[in-house]
């Protein structure tokens, strides 16, 4: 599905890594799409482009109260690769608690499609595309340590759109090769919502379909609901990341190869701007989700799907199935019921219920059907269980009919 090359840990520093301001900065007043060759060079520090400059944010810091952290319970959340979930309670258990999680911004090289040998430098949270699932309450607070591993050739940083200020921690969080931050914040909306890198510039889209994203699910604390209050639980999560990359061709038609990350800078941009993806997939690669990766469930098991879109509009649909219940907005709002297909907001994660009912396989696709079959929008359930007649039954097979 995917594999890993050591990245040649070439040397970098605060100086010369692909700093996302200064480079979209430079862009902006050269006019020149990208900048993958100044890894090696000595980068001004100067921050053309910061939506939120470093002197506001030390005199905003030097200002503010200490946090009440009285009440709080601190916890460590062990993250786990996607599809799946963290050990989570569904209706929280004692007063809010301060979850301490970590992540590393890996950057690794993915195959993307092996039939076609399509890969990419993808810049991950922990890994894996996407980043992992963090799950708290509403009220909690999230405590994470943001590390960059020293080998790396860029700066990364994350917002939370779950979380409020500073560009949802984005400001506040940006590290560089060989460096670690730590930021906490309160969980104060319930809902799924998305986290991602935003450095700066054209290289918040960049690192965002590099694959530099992930999920924050936030419960009620007292559990989701349906519109009559009634608790509505889940046997398990399914947590599905849809990514689209721009990924760049040869004058054969080939995907193009680079040595390290970061060198597809400039032809990455220039796919980019088509608006038009080479790939949209699940989890990371075509046929993440499949085959042997399916997803696995059985009849009468409750599901919910978790579905993280960082960039564009998506439409997922269950073949076969449907969203019994489908928070496409926040957990406190009531659920939409019975839904054919819902909507995933570009910059959204989107909750949606079913328990199975029938056996078989299940195709959980994007419902635009052309990147589902063709870009590689598509996974699969597998069901386990007995036949239901009484819901579908083949009643005459198929053959020929008498003329
Ligand atoms: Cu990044």
């Amino acid at each position: 599905m995917s594999k890993f090359i050591n990245s040649g840990l070439m040397p970098t520093s605060r100086r010369n890594v692909l700093r996302g301001s200064v480079l979209a900065g430079a862009a902006a007043m050269t006019g020149a799409p990208a900048f993958a060759g100044q890894r090696h060079a000595a980068v001004p520090k100067t921050a053309p482009m910061a939506y939120f400059s470093d002197a506001a944010e030390q005199q905003i810091k030097a200002d503010a109260a200490p946090a009440d952290l009285s009440g709080y319970t601190r916890v460590k959340q062990e993250l786990v690769a996607p599809p799946f979930a963290p050990v989570h309670e569904q209706v929280a258990t004692g007063g809010p608690k301060i979850i301490e999680i970590t992540m590393e911004t890996e950057e690794r090289l993915m195959v993307v499609d092996e039939d076609t040998g399509a890969s990419i430098w993808a810049l991950t949270y922990n890994g894996s595309v996407p980043g992992p699932l963090i799950i708290c309450h509403q009220g909690d607070m999230i405590e994470l340590t943001l590390r960059n591993p020293v080998e790396s050739q860029m700066e990364h940083n994350i917002d939370f759109h779950a979380s409020t200020g500073a560009l949802g921690g984005g400001g506040l969080t940006h590290v560089y090769p060989g460096e670690e931050t730590v930021l906490r914040w309160k969980a104060t909306k319930a809902g799924c919502f998305t986290y991602h890198c935003a450095p700066g510039g054209a290289m918040i889209p960049y690192h965002v379909t590099h694959g530099m994203n992930g999920s924050v699910m936030v419960l009620p604390r007292d559990g989701l609901k349906d519109v009559d209050g009634n608790a509505l639980t889940y046997d398990s999560i399914a947590y599905i990341g849809e990514q689209d990359y721009y990924l760049p061709k040869d004058e054969n038609g080939d995907y193009r190869t680079y040595e390290f990350a970061g060198d597809d800078y400039a032809d990455s941009l220039d796919v980019m701007r088509t608006l038009t993806p080479t790939h949209s997939v699940f989890n990371g690669a075509v046929g993440a989700l499949t085959g042997e990766a399916a997803l696995r469930a059985k009849v009468g098991e409750t599901v919910l799907m978790i579905h993280n879109q960082a960039n564009r509009d998506t439409r997922p649909h269950l073949i076969g199935g449907h969203g019994n219940y489908v928070w496409e907005t926040s957990f406190s709002t009531p659920p939409l019921t019975d839904v054919e297909t819902w909507f995933v907001r570009g910059g959204t994660a989107v909750a949606a219920m079913y328990t199975f009912e029938q056996p078989g396989v299940y195709a959980y696709v994007n419902h635009n059907l052309i990147e589902a079959t063709l870009l590689g929008a598509a996974a699969h359930f597998v069901v386990e269980g007995e036949w239901d007649n009484n819901l579908m039954e083949q009643v005459v097979a198929p053959h020929e009919f008498a003329t």
